[in-house]
């Protein structure tokens, strides 16, 4: 007969398993309960006949855990699926009175809650956060008059004009149907087949291409609602309207090799950094501006403003801005909140209305569609991080998950019967009674669609040279990754639609020699003006706030050096993080055990914007046979950073055979590091890898 362990009764309110003693959990006051409520006495062992006998089917307090946790998963988002959000608020500086009757936009200095999330597009949800991607970039505003979603991404344009398209376009770009790779990459043939087979991505392709894709932190990226809007005031006049988001923080990005190896280093890299930057109180903030035009003024563009592949330079509409938004808050829970968070284009306020942009006709209505699949019931729009905070009352009723329970015996209108029921009112959202011009009905493409390579060539020309290298050398990387010929050749033949010396580099770095035919519509592309705020370099304020510096420890690291460079550091508004060999910390010269933040190989030099190398003589011989060490050092100099050297780093720099230049910087200079620190050392990057 099998021995019998004396296995705890259900009704035993310990912890334990065959009689042994267990370290038990920390006692706490609250009751686990089952969702009904019932206060739960065991939750370590299931109910079973006997002791080693089966489990009964009457263990309901199994059966719900297990019931509930099987159904934890809800489909993911189509394209956005990985992405973090946090709270905040939008304040309004600068009245658009004149033009809304948008509370939200009239109103100065009334704090309306946000909800925003950023988002990559192709990923799933379990996908790397530094993937070459758009991303998105959708704020919710709880205004007093209902929620305003702003949906944008942080590029100004799209790939494609029309809605019809969208499905085509996300098919392609995700995972190759009979494979299953490659996961959140845009370097694979069927994304490229049908991008050179689309020109109207051209101008799209250009950002895609640039540093743009590769943001240093969601935090230094800028905004886009895209689409033209329309602002209607209250005399029911109409001003199309772009909104655009800025950094206070300025735009920064990755490198392409330092994205790659952030991808294996830290997966969750950009949720990590937006955690710990609000965590810490040092809360994102971005300027709300905004470009005002006519009817008649967009008439006179060279392009045309319902085009969403085309973006209206600031040159030609300049910016203003009308007010800031901070982020201050991360949720309690992400599923709840940033994974239920459901935004729609079609959530708008009085005094804000659309434009007949084909693309975003389509948006209004695919997004409350997905939200039904995504969310499963009619009612996602109870969930707290949807609700509108204002009240909100109308006769729709019942359906899957109801949360509310009215009251009364009236569900409809007209109604006699509930005078003080909800009914319309003249203060409520008005469609703008757009005059339409005289034409046919059918499938057509407007003829002032029809340019797809001006503002691409605009675009490409307003970058500094490092960027124009990084955005060609991109190009060299995602058609090498595509394996038909034919399709790297027709995007060829694009791009000299766009530039020929870009073309002739990339087909340089292709190894191709014919160059392809030039698409016959890119003749017709008008040479527009460069626009410098379009490119990177120089929109990020020489300073350090927001930015992370490591500087790499160990024993005998002589504390002075130490305080002096973290001291300034930290004046300059940065934070600073310790790496050492071992978690445990380093002994400084001063006998001191300096606890460290990341132990060297689980925190390379990836994770900083500039770092320092502070080491006593025989630490420095130890780690030059360290290969996380010479990876610390050479990846900081590789991705242009600033180094900041004690005699032991540059022998450690020795080591790793790097040539001193003017980002490595004596370690007891620390004013000389803050400014050195704050940009990258674009001048090194040509002697370090071939950029076509
Ligand atoms: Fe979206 N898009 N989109 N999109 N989009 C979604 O809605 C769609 C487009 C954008 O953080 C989906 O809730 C169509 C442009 C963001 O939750 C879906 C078209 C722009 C987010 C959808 C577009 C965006 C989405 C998937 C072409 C920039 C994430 C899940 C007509 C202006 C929001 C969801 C979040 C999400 C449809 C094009 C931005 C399927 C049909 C252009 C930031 O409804």
């Amino acid at each position: 007969m099998p021995r019998q362990t004396a296995r705890k009764s259900v009704s035993a309110p310990s912890t334990g398993n065959g009689g042994e003693t267990h370290q038990t959990a920390m006692p706490s006051a609250t009751p686990l309960t089952t969702n009904q409520g019932l206060p739960v006495s065991d939750n370590q062992n299931s109910l079973t006949a006997t002791p080693r006998g089966p489990v009964l089917l009457e263990d309901f307090v199994l059966r719900e855990k297990i019931t509930h946790f099987d159904h934890e998963r809800i489909p993911e988002r189509i394209v956005h699926a990985r992405g973090t959000g946090a709270h905040g608020f939008f304040e309004l500086t600068r009245s658009l009175k004149k033009h809304t009757s948008a509370r939200v936009l009239t109103e100065k200095n009334v704090r309306t809650p946000v909800f925003a999330r950023f988002s990559t597009v192709a990923g799933g949800a379990g996908s790397v956060d530094t993937p070459r991607d758009v991303r998105g970039f959708a704020v919710k505003f709880y205004t007093s008059e209902g929620n305003w979603d702003l949906v944008g991404n942080n590029i100004p344009v799209f790939f494609i004009q029309d809605a019809m398209k969208f499905p085509d376009l996300v098919h392609a770009v995700k995972m190759e149907p009979d494979r299953g790779f490659p996961q959140a990459a845009s370097a694979h043939d069927t994304f490229w087949d049908f991008i050179s087979l689309m020109p109207e991505s051209m101008h799209m392709i250009m950002w895609a291409m640039s540093d743009r894709t590769l943001p240093r932190s969601l935090r230094m990226m800028e905004g886009f609602g895209v689409h033209s809007y329309r602002l209607v005031n209250d005399e029911g006049a109409s001003t199309f309207v772009k909104f655009h988001w800025r950094p206070k923080l300025g735009l920064q990005s990755h490198v392409w090799d330092e994205a790659v190896k952030i991808a294996g280093a830290d997966p969750d890299y950009h949720r990590r950094d937006l955690w710990e930057a609000i965590q810490g109180g040092d809360f994102p903030e971005w300027e709300l501006a905004v470009q005002l035009f006519t009817e008649e003024e967009a008439a006179a563009f060279p392009f045309d403003h319902l085009d969403p592949t085309k973006l209206i330079p600031e040159e030609t509409v300049p910016l203003t801005v009308i007010g800031r938004m901070v982020l201050d808050r991360m949720p309690d829970n992400f599923f709840a909140e940033t994974e239920q968070v459901a935004f729609c284009p079609a959530n708008v306020v009085p005094g804000i209305d659309f434009s007949n942009d084909p693309l975003l006709q389509g948006r209004l209505f695919s997004y409350l569609d997905t939200q039904l699949s995504r969310l499963g019931s009619p009612n996602f729009h109870q969930l707290p991080v949807n609700a509108p905070k204002c009240p909100f009352h109308n006769n729709q009723r019942d359906g899957h998950m109801q949360m509310h329970i009215p009251k009364g015996r009236v569900n409809y209108e007209p109604n006699s019967l509930a005078p003080e029921g909800p009914r319309e009112t003249p203060e409520g959202f008005r469609s703008h009674a757009e005059r339409l011009d005289d034409g046919v009905k059918g499938r057509v493409r407007p003829e002032s669609f029809a340019d797809h390579y001006s503002q691409a060539a605009m675009f490409f020309h307003s970058l500094e040279a490092p960027e124009q290298a990084h955005l060609a050398a991109a190009l060299v990387f995602e058609l090498s990754k595509v394996e038909t010929p034919a399709i790297r050749e027709r995007t060829l033949g694009h791009l000299r639609g766009i530039d020929e010396d870009l073309a002739q580099r990339v087909a340089n770095g292709l190894g191709i020699e014919k160059m392809p035919a030039k698409p016959e519509t890119a003749s017709a592309a008008k040479k527009q003006p460069a626009s410098p705020p379009l490119r990177l370099i120089g929109k990020s304020p020489p300073m350090l706030a927001g930015r992370c510096i490591g500087l790499l420890i160990a024993d005998g690291t002589d504390a002075a050096v130490l305080k002096t460079l973290r001291d300034a550091i930290e004046k300059a508004g940065a934070k600073v993080k310790l790496i050492a060999p071992k978690i445990s910390g380093a002994k400084l010269s001063n006998d001191r055990l300096q606890p460290v933040d990341g132990q060297l190989a689980g925190t390379p030099s990836v994770f900083f914007d500039a770092v320092g190398v502070l080491l006593a003589t025989d630490a420095a011989n130890e780690l030059a046979h360290e290969a996380a060490a010479i990876d610390f050092v050479r990846d900081a100099f590789g991705h242009l950073k600033t180094i900041a050297v004690d005699a032991g780093g540059e022998h450690l720099l020795h080591a790793a055979g790097i040539q001193p230049d003017e980002g490595i910087i004596a370690a007891a200079k620390a004013t000389a590091f803050i400014p050195a620190a704050s940009t990258r050392h674009w001048s090194r990057e040509p002697g370090l890898r071939t950029l076509p």
